[in-house]
């Protein structure tokens, strides 16, 4: 099989692709990091990095682990067309400090600008889910409006998009994380992202976008799809609503699917 093929790389293929078609990702926005499991790459990845790329993060504890990434400036428009310099595999170095090219990035590329804010949240989620793999960020256009017209709190932001779509609070019971305006593209927002990532596979970047956290790349993509319908709803009723969900609604669905939901209502 060529590496190519891998079905994690097909899936990544077939998420940028979606993602570019539902308007999240004009231009360069957005990127993607999946962990591929050794079961899948072992009989096709070399041992020998191509190139290898540092960064000053502390990724210990991801060390040996083996990722599909996007790359930085690259646009998702293009990844179906030109998967081998669009996306590229790396290995977590022995140092921590360095990601090993093992396939990929074929034009001279590198891993993308937020891959210190990908590779902290993917710590933090396997801390909390060993069965963890996917971050994905992306500009969807309803979840970033969203960040404009809502109070900068998180409870206020969930319990909105609770309120929009019925199926919202059984899909995030915990919430979605906020994280107010920051640079993006370095280790600051990483390390607010993943503290926000302890808590939420959901976190919103104020007048960015917002990023996607799961076990499967339709869990993550799911999510993100589930976030910026309800967020689409909130649009759409404004001005308009003679009803909506109530409290007691939402505690019969959580009570009704089992989900432990975050006690803000
Ligand atoms: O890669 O979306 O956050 C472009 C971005 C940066
Ligand atoms: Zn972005």
């Amino acid at each position: 099989m060529r590496i190519v093929d891998l079905p994690t790389v097909r899936e990544v293929i077939r998420l940028t692709t979606n993602m570019y078609r539902l308007g999240w990702d004009e231009r360069n926005g957005g990127n993607v990091s999946v962990i591929i499991d050794p079961e899948e790459y072992q009989n096709y990845l070399p041992e020998n990095p191509i190139r290898v790329f540092h960064f000053t993060f502390d990724a210990t504890e991801l060390i040996g682990k083996v990722f599909v990434v996007t790359g930085t400036g690259k646009y998702f428009k293009n990844v179906e067309v030109a998967p081998e310099s669009n996306l590229g595999i790396v290995r977590i170095g022995k140092d921590g400090h360095s990601a090993e090219l093992l396939w990929g990035f074929e034009d001279g590329g590198a891993p993308t600008g937020e891959f210190p804010s990908h590779m902290m949240s993917h710590i933090a989620r396997l801390r909390i889910d060993p069965k963890h793999h996917v971050v994905m960020h992306c500009h969807a256009t309803h979840t970033l409006a969203l960040t404009y017209v809502l109070p900068p709190d998180e409870d206020e932001i969930t319990r909105t998009l609770w309120r929009m779509s019925t199926e919202c609070i059984v899909v995030f019971p915990e919430g979605v994380g906020y994280l107010p305006w920051m640079l993006c593209g370095g280790n600051d927002i990483g390390l607010a992202t993943a503290k926000k990532a302890e808590h939420y596979r959901v976190v919103l970047w104020g007048a960015h976008g917002v990023f996607g956290m799961g076990e499967t790349i339709d869990e993550a993509f799911g999510l993100l799809e589930t976030v910026e319908k309800s967020a689409q709803i909130y649009f759409l009723t404004q001005g308009h609503v003679r009803q909506s969900i109530t409290n007691d609604q939402l505690k019969e669905l959580a009570e009704a699917f089992h989900v432990n939901y975050k006690k803000i209502i």
